[in-house]
């Protein structure tokens, strides 16, 4: 990155596109784009139309995990109802939502399998893992199949001592 873009650019690089990786003649993966530019933080793609993304990340009890996103998507495609990822204006319960009580389209995070420890992140949230298993990212929605868009999530774990 330094060679493409020298040391002050390649600092203000948020994510690597296929782009940029071609020289490795395949498209690489989002493991590999971590090992081989470290000094990106964690990203990913959040599909609206997916239930939930694996980010492949074991946290661990106790750990600070801070998270920001950015992106919008429409989450209602009959009106082309937009939001970002602190969900829409317009306010609707749902008990079908992964959160019922949070806006629809929100993002939302989850630790391992268990549906009670999923919590809401909106556009930036730092938490203290209240558990400990794989994080995984998610859309508020009890209907993704008519969204269409994405957000992209960093996902930054505090410095183990
Ligand atoms: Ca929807």
């Amino acid at each position: 990155m330094k060679k493409w873009y020298g040391k002050k650019a390649a600092t203000k690089i948020k994510y690597a596109e296929a782009f940029e990786t071609a020289d490795f003649c395949r498209q690489i993966t989002q493991e590999e784009v971590f090992t081989y530019l470290p000094m990106l933080e964690r990203s990913y793609v959040i599909d609206s139309t997916k239930d939930w993304v694996n980010t492949g990340i074991e946290i661990t009890k106790g750990e600070v995990i801070e998270m920001s996103a950015e992106g919008r998507f429409v989450w209602k495609r009959e009106g082309r109802e937009l939001c970002g990822p602190d969900g829409a204006d317009v306010y609707s319960y749902s008990a079908n939502k992964p959160m019922p009580a949070a806006s629809t389209g929100a993002l939302i995070a989850r630790i391992g399998t268990d549906a009670k420890e999923t919590f809401l992140v909106g556009s930036k949230k730092t938490i203290v893992a209240t558990t400990s298993g794989r994080l995984y990212l998610g859309i508020n929605d009890d209907k993704t199949s008519d969204n269409d868009g994405e957000y992209r999530v960093w996902v930054k774990r505090q410095q183990k001592n």
